[in-house]
């Protein structure tokens, strides 16, 4: 299991993790997501065949492009 935090400036609310949340555990291979509105920091734990590449271009398509991957 690898974790990555996001950082995704995009983020303004709850709606907005929420999103994240939904897109990102539709990827086969991501276990847990955990976001916070506040700190615009997403946590995901994630396994083959999720990579990071193909998080980072699932978030960028839906303009929440993280900043730090
Ligand atoms: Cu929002």
């Amino acid at each position: 299991m690898k974790t990555v935090t996001l950082t995704i400036p995009s983020i303004t609310c709850g709606h907005c993790v929420h999103t994240i949340t939904t897109e990102l555990m539709s990827i086969t291979g991501v276990k847990k997501v955990t976001g916070d509105e506040k700190t615009q920091q997403v946590v995901v734990e994630f396994d083959s065949p999720a990579t990071i590449e193909i998080i980072r271009d699932v978030l960028t398509e839906i303009n929440y492009e993280p900043t730090n991957v």
